[in-house]
């Protein structure tokens, strides 16, 4: 028998743990709720315009001593923030649970994932390096530099509260800039977590410029000051292709930079040659793991005709069997959705997809003794005839649509054919099916895998994808460059003055 949990009381213990103070989180008028009880666990005050703006010019304050720090030394501060986050693991991974509703071995990957980018950008400050470039002119030389940008807004979204915020802030810190951070009004209490804890970090470096991070709880306005103040280099946001249509052209009108990691559509192409338990088990995961409420969830399956009567019903038997269930008390595999307005949205895609001639098992309410108010479903997996309606569009719940293929360019062709370019996959054996999937001609997709899963992708490699996705990368690989400005030198230390392209000019 698992023993109850009382959400609020375990919520302000972790909060007084990490030295989140009582009066940033109570007696405020924006509520915030935990989806594994559907409770009311904090109250929280938002920030003004004005109070925004003023972040942002203290930020900006922050940003011009930053800039002269070392990136060595600056790297000194996000290996603390990893040390710190080592030490709290446990907590914050577990506030994960209750603020977003993920499963203990995912929040507790979250915050894993925090880690990994911190030792990810502890190396990379000392490689912040551009290249010298042959000049055609004697006696000079030519260079790169690549200079701190200056604040760094991130907005970030439910499903990831901690893990997208650390991506940014730890490349933007040891590039020298300042943040800035709007979180979900879904999930302000991880974010006030982990500023608490990257201000344990802070002490610990000693000579850290003041406002070097902020967060920002509130809503629209907060979001809306980081997207207009001119003095915000670069706006990271991660949220709904509706949001990003907003964001990009705003930040776009006054030249400033955006990152955008928006929807994604995600699918995998499973061939006749596929080992089969293997794609199964990579499927489950990329579909029903955190109930479907990841970016980079698997959301539609093309499956070959000579392995689709091998393959489907053992999916629907997974998915009829798999354990959904609070995360705080029991070890289900599927944890609640994040409220309401999500499970209705669930049900609508569910009907229409019935309208298009699409089989549906599973999508139907969990009921938890006691928690009228949480939302937990049954995964849902729709074999569907043909790729249409609600198939073409991202719904954030545990859909999982399935279609036969024959024809592998066709499916191909049907992979590509939506608005995302997130993540896919392909399942085969097959080395000519493997490559064509990952060529020119292949997946038009910014991850694209072979026999693994769409989602759970590693910090080390660039994360984004294209088309309405909205092409931004974050994370490993060369993702800093978009936190710093490039500068090309050329200095001539010959007696000289010859000009480039054989111009001559003589006064
Ligand atoms: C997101 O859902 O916004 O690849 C990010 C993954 C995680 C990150 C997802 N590492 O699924």
């Amino acid at each position: 028998m698992s023993k109850s949990v009382d959400v609020k009381q375990e919520t302000a213990a972790i909060l007084d743990r990490l030295g989140v103070p009582r009066a940033v989180w109570t007696g405020g008028r924006m509520a915030s709720f935990s989806p594994v009880s559907g409770e009311e666990i904090a109250n929280l005050k938002a920030v003004t315009a004005a109070e925004a703006g003023a972040a942002i010019e203290a930020a900006h304050e922050a940003f011009k001593e930053w800039r002269l720090v070392p990136a060595p030394k600056r790297g000194e501060l996000v290996r603390l923030l990893g040390e710190e986050l080592r030490a709290a693991k446990a907590d914050l991974g577990r506030l994960v649970s209750i603020e977003a509703g993920k499963i203990t071995s995912e929040g507790q990957g979250e915050v894993q994932e925090m880690i990994d980018i911190c030792d990810f950008a502890v190396g990379l400050s000392r490689q912040l390096y551009g290249l010298t470039i042959a000049t055609e002119r004697p006696g000079h030389r030519m260079m790169e530099t690549w200079h701190p940008l200056g604040v760094v807004g991130i907005i970030s979204a439910f499903n990831f509260p901690v893990a997208v915020w650390s991506w940014n802030a730890a490349l933007a810190l040891v590039c020298g800039n300042a943040i800035v951070w709007k979180p979900s009004e879904k999930t302000p209490l991880t974010a006030l977590a982990s500023q608490a804890i990257l201000e344990k970090a802070i002490a610990r470096f000693g000579a850290t410029p003041k406002n070097l991070s902020t967060v920002l709880i509130g809503d629209r306005a907060a979001g809306e000051a980081l997207v207009d103040h001119p003095k915000v280099a670069l706006v990271s946001a991660t949220g709904s292709t509706r949001m990003g249509k907003e964001v990009g052209p705003r930040v776009a009108k006054r030249f400033a930079r955006s990152i955008l990691e928006l929807g994604g559509n995600n699918a995998g192409i499973v061939c006749p040659s596929a080992d089969l338990d293997m794609a199964l088990r990579a499927i489950a995961f990329g579909a029903m793991g955190t109930a479907g409420q990841r970016c980079t969830t698997l959301r539609r399956l093309f499956v070959h005709d000579s392995v689709y009567d091998q393959l489907v019903p053992r999916l629907k038997k997974a998915y009829t069997s798999v354990s959904v269930g609070n995360p705080l008390e029991t070890s289900a595999l599927v944890g609640p959705l994040i409220d309401k307005a999500a499970f209705d949205g669930m049900q609508k895609a569910l009907g229409a997809a019935k309208a298009e001639g699409g089989a549906v098992t599973g999508g139907e309410r969990v009921a938890e003794a006691g928690k009228e108010t949480a939302y937990y479903v049954k995964p849902a997996i729709v074999e569907m005839p043909k790729q249409s309606g609600p198939v073409l569009e991202e719904t954030f719940a545990p859909i999982l649509y399935v279609m036969k293929y024959s024809d592998f360019d066709k499916a191909l062709e049907d992979h590509n054919a939506v608005a995302a370019g997130l993540s896919s996959s392909i399942f085969t054996l097959n080395v000519q099916e493997a490559e064509r999937f990952l060529a020119v001609d292949g997946s038009d997709c910014g991850i694209a895998n072979v026999n693994i899963g769409t989602s759970g992708a590693e910090i080390g490699g660039a994360f984004g994808g294209e088309k309405e996705t909205g092409g931004g990368r974050e994370s490993g690989s060369d993702a800093w460059k978009a936190y710093m400005r490039r500068a090309t030198n050329t200095v001539n230390y010959s007696k000289a003055l010859p000009l480039a392209q054989g111009v001559s000019f003589d006064i």
